[in-house]
Formats: C-alpha cells, structure tokens, sequence
C-alpha cells in the first residue's frame, strides 16, 4: 500500500518545522516512514500575501484507517502548535495533507483522498515524483510524472540542501 503525505511550513524555521513533523510521523507506533523527498521552496498559492513554504512529499506505511491516519497528523500540527483549524490557505507552522491512500477514494465531510487539488500543485508534484513519479493517482487515473509534466502551475519552486536525517 502506498501512502504519501504533503508537509508544508511557512511560519517560524520552517525547515525545522518540516524535520519535526517528519520525525513525529515516523515516532507514531503505527507508521513506518518509508521515502522522503528533497525540501523545495515554493511561492504561496491562493492566498499569495503570506511567506515563502518550504514543502516536501513523505510516503508512509501504516495499518491505520484514513481516517485514524487524520486524526494523528492533526495531533502532529497541533503539537507543533497550529491553531485548530485556523481556517484555508493562511500561514501555517506545520500543514500535513493526506494526499493519496493506496487507490482508495475517500469523500466526506472531513476527508477528500486523493487531495483534490493534487493535479494544480507543482508544490507537490515535484517532490513526489522526486521519490515516485510512476503512482498512479486513482480517479485522474494518471501517473504523478505524466501530472507534473501537465500540471497549468509554473510556479518558480526552487531545490534547497534542506535534508531530513536520522530518522532511523
Ligand atoms: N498550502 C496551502 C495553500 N498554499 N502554497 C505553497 N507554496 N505551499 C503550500 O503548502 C500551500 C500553499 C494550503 O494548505
Ligand atoms: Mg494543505
Ligand atoms: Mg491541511
């Protein structure tokens, strides 16, 4: 099963932030951590006046539900100290989106998986094909590489030396 997590921070050290919230993913008993991309910083979407992100895409393995998996990853942003739901698209010390869960389709009231703006993101399509381009993404039915080489976003991301270590 492959599961992959979006990671993005722009508020405080943002390239701590990403390597404690990696670090908090991989202490919870139920998750292997199994790739991590390279950190790329990345202009803001949507909201465009806010700081810079540094972002970068994880794949995990876990028993765990969708759902169960949210609940953990919310602790995470919570301890980092996110405010609860501080609303869409403002800065954030630590945001982790659950992006696609194996080739389950998840719609909800709390949950959309996959994301659903996967396809409008270089943010994430970039790192995630960095660690594995030939996903193929269930409902566009496409793989991560074909979604980058399309996507309409011509951000200007740019590859840091910003690295997450001694996850072991
Ligand atoms: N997250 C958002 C909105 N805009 N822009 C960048 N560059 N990176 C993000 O992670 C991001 C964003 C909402 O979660
Ligand atoms: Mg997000
Ligand atoms: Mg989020």
């Amino acid at each position: 099963m492959s599961i992959f997590l979006g990671l993005g921070s722009n508020v405080g050290e943002k390239h701590k932030n990403l390597s404690l919230g990696c670090k908090l993913i991989e202490a919870l008993p139920v998750v292997d951590l199994v790739k991590i991309s390279s950190i790329y910083e990345t202009p803001p979407m949507y909201n465009t006046n806010q700081a810079t992100f540094l972002n970068m895409v994880v794949k995990i393995f876990t028993p765990c539900t969708p759902h169960e998996l949210l609940i953990k990853v919310k602790d995470i942003e919570t301890n980092l100290g996110r405010n609860i739901d501080n609303g869409h698209n403002l800065p954030r010390i630590l945001d982790i989106d659950i992006l696609a869960y194996g080739s389950e389709q998840v719609i909800d009231d709390n949950l959309t998986i996959p994301h659903p703006r996967i396809f409008e993101r270089r943010f994430v399509l970039q790192p995630w094909s960095d660690i594995e381009e030939d996903f193929i993404l269930v409902g566009m039915n496409e793989s991560i590489k074909f979604l980058l080489q399309n996507t309409s976003d011509k951000s200007d991301i740019t590859l840091t030396q910003f690295t997450v270590e001694n996850l072991a």
